[in-house]
């Protein structure tokens, strides 16, 4: 049964790792937070954060500040350890799993008979049998039947960039495990810290379950994206539509945008493509939607350029999604590039989460990183890529005069 007079080691002090660990730590946990860079150890030693999440400042502060949170660039033994580390795809879109056996290897020596180990991370199904094997391999003192004296299990974290905080504590868990008596212990240790429903299953059923959740939104979301060409090619306002088509009580359709960025949407379905190729039409031609969507915004930007003599266009947004600060993957910054590298328009690039022109952009002559009221006053062509809330207030005089193309909905939804 889990306590929290048990300590644990969290491997990966990222955007899931961090978080929990500091979470655990304010819970009573003894906390070991291990990370490879020695930047981000150092960060978070000194209580500061090397990423942008509401709240997680404070939180990490007070698990640092308390001593029950103590990072180090190597584990060490503990009772309970956890694997937060990334998974991305290779240029194949073959699942990259180096981290997670790195990690693995990494833990390995320090593991006791009794112990459990989580993983966290998105990982294609298998992967925690293949934990396994690497815990075998680096331990055959453990004798032959490894998960008779280990516990191993995955419990994939599900928390939306944004939310995290709240997320953590109130969503529900799915802990798979490699057999019943892991699922069991992973579950217990969930239930310590979470109000959500924690659920047992096989190992194989959670990895393939945090997939299918991510690969559910993308093929949604492709559906939006797909309606929007639709209604743009049929004169339809689309965000009108999808409201209206929502008022239907078994309808849920999600909003289109200038694509899907992040590291998580973008990428897990692939890891159901890789595994299944043949089985996942369905799945790859969401993928194919969603990355044809930037191409037809920087279209649209480019008919618009057209009419004027020098034109131009104020990208208002370069971050992945609403209110945060994360450019990885992103679509904004992505059309944003290639409006520069095409030279399109001169660029004014606006993101008001980000103090610096992001080196993408600060390398092609024709892009200017200004505030939004300098973007709003030069441009010809504003083009919406990120529905922040502080363009919100942007007041509607502003756009006279000017050709929207509002990716988001932001000024054109009624
Ligand atoms: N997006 C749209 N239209 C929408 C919703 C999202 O275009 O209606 C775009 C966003 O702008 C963004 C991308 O999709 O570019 C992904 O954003 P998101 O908010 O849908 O998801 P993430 O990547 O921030 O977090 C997802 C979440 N998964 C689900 O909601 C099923 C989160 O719960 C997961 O924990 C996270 O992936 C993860 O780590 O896997």
């Amino acid at each position: 049964m889990a306590r929290f007079d048990q300590t644990v080691c969290v491997v990966g002090l990222g955007y899931i790792g961090l978080p929990t660990a500091s979470l655990l730590a304010t819970r009573g946990y003894g906390v070991l937070g291990v990370d490879v860079s020695e930047r981000v150890v150092n960060a978070v030693q000194a209580g500061t954060l090397h990423f942008h999440e509401p709240d997680l400042d404070v939180l990490v502060a007070s698990a640092v500040g308390s001593g029950k949170l103590v990072v180090s660039l190597q584990p060490a033994p503990a009772d309970i350890f956890i694997i937060a580390v990334p998974t991305p795809f290779e240029n194949d879109h073959a699942p990259d799993m180096s981290f997670v056996e790195a990690a693995t290897r990494a833990i390995a020596p320090h593991l006791a008979p009794g112990n459990l180990v989580i993983l966290e991370s998105t990982s294609p199904v298998g992967t925690t049998e293949q934990i396994v094997r690497w815990i075998a391999d680096e331990r055959a003192d453990l004798g032959p039947e490894v998960t008779k004296r280990i516990h191993v299990c995955h419990s994939p974290e599900r928390v939306l960039p944004g939310r995290v905080l709240q997320e953590l504590v109130t969503n529900d868990r799915i802990v798979g495990g490699i057999d019943q008596e892991s699922a069991e212990a992973g579950a217990a240790f969930y239930r310590t810290f979470t109000t959500g429903t924690v659920f047992t299953t096989r190992a194989r059923t959670a990895e393939l379950s945090k997939l299918a959740e991510n690969a559910f939104r993308d093929v949604n979301i492709a559906y939006a994206n797909e309606l929007s060409l639709i209604c743009e090619n049929l004169g339809v306002n689309v965000w009108e539509l999808i409201k209206l088509a929502n008022r239907h009580p078994r309808v849920n359709i999600l909003q289109p945008g200038p694509g899907v960025g992040g590291h998580c949407i973008a990428v897990d379905p692939w890891f159901i493509v890789h595994s299944s190729p043949g089985q996942s039409r369905l799945i790859q031609t969401a993928r194919a939607v969603n990355d044809g969507k930037p191409g037809w915004v920087i279209d649209q930007v480019r008919q618009a350029a057209d009419r004027f003599k020098e034109p131009v266009v104020a990208c208002l947004g370069l971050a992945f999604k609403a209110n945060i600060d994360d450019l990885r993957e992103s679509p904004a910054l992505a059309i944003t590039e290639a409006l520069a590298r095409e030279g399109v328009a001169r660029v004014l690039a606006v993101e008001p989460f980000v103090r610096e022109c992001p080196p993408q952009l600060a390398c092609h002559g024709n892009v200017e990183f200004v505030g939004t009221e300098e973007a709003l006053r030069r441009a010809d062509i504003l083009l919406v890529l990120v529905d922040h809330d502080r363009f919100r207030s942007i007041e509607r005089e502003h756009l006279a005069r000017k050709v929207l193309i509002d990716t988001r909905g932001l000024f054109t939804a009624t």
